[in-house]
């Protein structure tokens, strides 16, 4: 077979996104009451600001947008990860940045799986945020030992996806055929299921010890918990949830509201509490409940330098040293009133973003700087004269705090145990069976490359710097 005939690595990432979402809508009906909002919400923001549309068009980003969403899921073994991380690989999602979850009392780290280059990212940006179970910080030996032993046992992907993801790799791809059982195959690795792989008793154990190691535990395989449609207002999708039957959490995660916005903001709605069977150990079942799958929003803004993560860091600290937002939403109007002052030190404004070099961004000649004799001029200098243009570089990663407290509010208000802070990053490459990508050079990389489409005619002399 040539690889002519093999299907793209975008095409079944996409076809996977696509199946992912049915499946998930299925399963949990808000989701699509949800992303019905979110697309009158996107829908309306583009009707009152036509300059919008017709940017997000011109640069091949309007498309992206509806089709574009998150999902999570949480894994138990290193053979588990690193399985996955090869069948993602096929789909052309890759590991980018660490995330460590600890310092927030939650017993994993993670990383997130996405396409990886300007191209792939606009056709599609599917992306999952993958946790693997710290068992190491479970502290009851006991329990630990019996977790891992149930956890050994388990085979979360079907046979037919792992010869498929073989002859993948053994073929360098997958003709149409093979591509469509292959997205089939995978989809049932992240299906519910209502029968637990543990007793009644055991459950309880583990969920004492934390919710989220029975969530791990106690099932087949990695059900996804959530899938995150992205908006261009998220404000107005918050506002208008509860209108839609559906209570979101007290606050949005990420900076305030902004004219510019930057990174991430994120908002979900509570976990559903679901109807599980138990083994009675006499070979029966025993009913019982499990709480684990929400709904979550994000709007995406543009991607921060080094320095800009730091002022973002530096500032959202400062806010929660101000005010520490309780899980109960009783002083909400006062944390966001807290957050909106402390950022009035982050510029809003593109151009002093950029200027202060704060942002990313994507530069391109303007129609006229298409035409113009541009022969000795600068960057700054033809930027100035209207003959450059730059865009704003989106966000395609995520926010350990704002992680942290998505994992929150889904746990339950109870939920928060203090760990010590113990990022592990040499470990979580050795169970990925891979370094992670750093996620500075790869917006730098974009950034670059759009200096040198503009510099490298040599009608524009000098350097960007
Ligand atoms: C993942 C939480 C993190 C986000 O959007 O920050 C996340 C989880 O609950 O498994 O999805
Ligand atoms: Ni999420």
């Amino acid at each position: 077979m040539t690889k002519t005939e093999f299907v793209s690595s975008d095409s079944i990432r996409a076809a996977f996104s696509a199946a992912m979402s049915a499946m998930y809508r299925n399963e949990v009906p808000a989701y699509g009451t949800l992303m019905s909002l979110v697309a009158k919400v996107n829908e309306e923001v583009l009707a009152e600001n036509p300059g919008m549309r017709q940017r997000l068009a011109e640069t091949d980003t309007l498309d992206r947008i509806s089709e574009e969403r998150h999902g999570a899921i949480r894994l138990g073994t290193a053979q588990e990860l690193s399985t996955i991380r090869r069948v993602f690989a096929v789909m052309g999602m890759h590991p980018v940045s660490y995330y460590d979850l600890s310092t927030a009392g939650v017993p994993v780290h993670s990383t997130a799986f996405r396409p990886v280059g300007d191209a792939a990212l606009k056709l599609n940006p599917f992306r999952i945020f993958t946790s693997l179970l710290r068992l190491d910080l479970v502290r009851d030996e006991q329990l630990r030992a019996d977790a891992a032993e149930v956890l050994s046992k388990r085979k979360i992907f079907t046979d037919g996806a792992l010869e498929l993801l073989d002859k993948a790799e053994e073929q360098g791809g997958l003709d149409r055929d093979d591509a469509s059982r292959f997205v089939e195959e995978v989809l049932q690795t992240f299906r519910w299921h209502d029968k637990a792989i543990v007793s009644a008793e055991m459950y309880r154990r583990l969920h004492d010890a934390h919710r989220l190691v029975a969530d791990v535990v106690s099932f087949r395989g990695p059900h996804i918990n959530h899938l995150t449609p992205r908006t261009l207002d998220i404000d107005e999708v918050q506002r208008r949830m509860p209108g839609e039957g559906i209570s979101p959490k007290a606050i949005v995660e990420g900076p305030p509201t902004r004219q510019c916005p930057i990174l991430l903001r994120q908002t979900s709605f509570k976990a559903l509490e679901e109807a599980v069977a138990f083994e009675d150990g006499k070979g029966g079942w025993r009913s019982g409940s499990h709480t684990a799958r929400f709904g979550e929003i994000e709007q995406r803004g543009v991607a921060l330098t080094p320095k800009g993560r730091a002022l973002y860091d530096r500032l959202l600290n400062e806010t929660r040293e101000r005010c520490r937002p309780a899980a109960d939403g009783s002083n909400a109007a006062e944390y966001e009133a807290a957050l909106a002052d402390v950022f009035k030190a982050f510029p809003d404004d593109w151009n002093a973003i950029r200027k202060a070099g704060l942002g990313y961004f994507s530069y391109s000649f303007t129609p006229a700087g298409e035409k113009a004799d541009r022969t000795g001029m600068d960057l700054e200098t033809a930027i100035a004269n209207g003959l450059v243009q730059f865009d704003p570089i989106t966000y395609e990663d995520f926010l350990p705090v704002s992680a942290a407290g998505i994992f929150q509010s889904n746990l339950g208000d109870d939920a928060t145990q203090e760990f010590v802070a113990s990022p592990n990053q040499r470990m979580f490459e050795r169970d990925l069976g891979a370094s992670v990508l750093d996620e500075f050079a790869h917006y730098a990389a974009i950034m670059q490359a759009s200096i040198d489409r503009c510099l490298g005619d040599g009608r524009l002399a000098a350097a960007a710097e």
